[in-house]
C-alpha cells in the first residue's frame, strides 16, 4: 500500500507540526514540497486539493484528502499511532488537548498571520503595537495554561497540542523572544521540547528561520522605502 502524502513547505509552522507528529508516531509520509515562490499553491491542480490554497494538505493512500494541521495531526495519531498518548480518547483529556489546538489556531498562530498581513503584504517596517500586544497576551495565556504541568492541556505526556504550539512558538520566538523573566515556565517548556521533538535543527528551527528571515528582510525593505519617501517629502 502506498504511503499517505503531505503537501508542505518547511517555513510553515502547521506543516512542520504534521511532519514532526508523523515522525513521533513512526508514520512514513510521501513529502510533497509546495513551491510558494512559483505560486504552486495557486495552480488549478493544488486548488483541487485545497480551494483555500494553504498547506499542509494530507492525502491518504486511498486518495481521501484532509486539510488543516490540527485535523491532520488528530487523524494521523488516531489512525496510525500505537497508543492514544498524543491524542487521548478519554473525553476529558481530549477536551483539554482540543482547547490548546484551538488556542494555537485561533490566538497564537494569528500573531504570525497578523505579521504576514502587516509586515510582508502591508508595507509596515516595524512590528505594529497591535501585533506586539497580541503576542504578549498569547505568551501570558500560555504561561498560565501551562501552570506546573510538564505539557500543555494538563497532560503528563507529550501531545499534538505541544507539537503545534511549539512549531509556531519556535518561529515567533525568533521575532519576538519569549522572555524567561516574564514567562519562565513557557521558556523552560521550550527548552525541554528541543530534546523531546525530533529534527529540531533540520526541520523545526531551519523552517522557522526561513519564515523569520522573509519577514525581517521585507521589513528592512519597507524601512528603506519609507525613509526614501520621507527624504523627498
Ligand atoms: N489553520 C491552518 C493554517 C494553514 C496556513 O495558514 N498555511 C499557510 C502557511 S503557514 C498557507 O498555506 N498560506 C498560503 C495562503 O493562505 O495562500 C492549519 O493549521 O493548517
Amino acid at each position: 500500500m502506498s504511503k499517505p502524502a503531505l503537501y508542505y513547505s518547511l517555513f510553515s509552522p502547521p506543516a512542520r507540526a504534521c511532519i514532526l507528529t508523523a515522525k513521533l508516531i513512526g508514520l512514513e509520509l510521501d513529502l510533497k514540497l509546495v513551491d510558494f515562490a512559483s505560486k504552486q499553491h495557486l495552480t488549478p491542480e493544488y486548488l483541487a486539493l485545497n480551494p483555500q490554497h494553504q498547506i499542509p494538505v494530507f492525502v491518504e493512500a486511498d486518495n481521501e484528502i484532509f486539510i488543516d494541521s490540527h485535523a491532520i495531526m488528530a487523524y494521523m495519531v488516531s489512525k496510525y499511532a500505537n497508543n492514544d498518548d498524543m491524542y487521548p480518547k478519554d473525553l476529558k483529556k481530549r477536551a483539554r488537548i482540543d482547547h490548546m489546538l484551538h488556542f494555537e489556531n485561533g490566538v497564537l498562530f494569528q500573531v504570525i498571520k497578523d505579521m504576514v498581513r502587516r509586515n510582508i503584504y502591508g508595507g509596515e517596517a516595524e512590528f505594529n503595537p497591535v501585533t506586539l500586544e497580541m503576542c504578549s497576551n498569547a505568551y501570558s495565556f500560555l504561561e498560565s495554561f501551562l501552570g506546573d504541568s510538564p505539557f500543555f492541556g494538563n497532560s503528563a505526556v507529550l501531545t499534538i497540542a505541544d507539537v503545534c504550539l511549539n512549531t509556531t512558538l519556535v518561529t515567533l520566538d525568533l521575532l519576538i523572544p519569549v522572555d524567561d523573566k516574564k514567562h519562565p515556565r513557557l521558556r523552560a517548556w521550550m527548552e525541554r521540547m528541543k530534546t523531546l521533538l525530533p529534527s529540531y535543527e533540520d526541520v523545526n528551527l531551519s523552517g522557522a528561520k526561513v519564515l523569520c528571515d522573509r519577514i525581517k528582510k521585507t521589513m528592512r525593505g519597507n524601512k528603506i522605502k519609507a525613509d526614501s519617501i520621507t527624504e523627498y517629502d
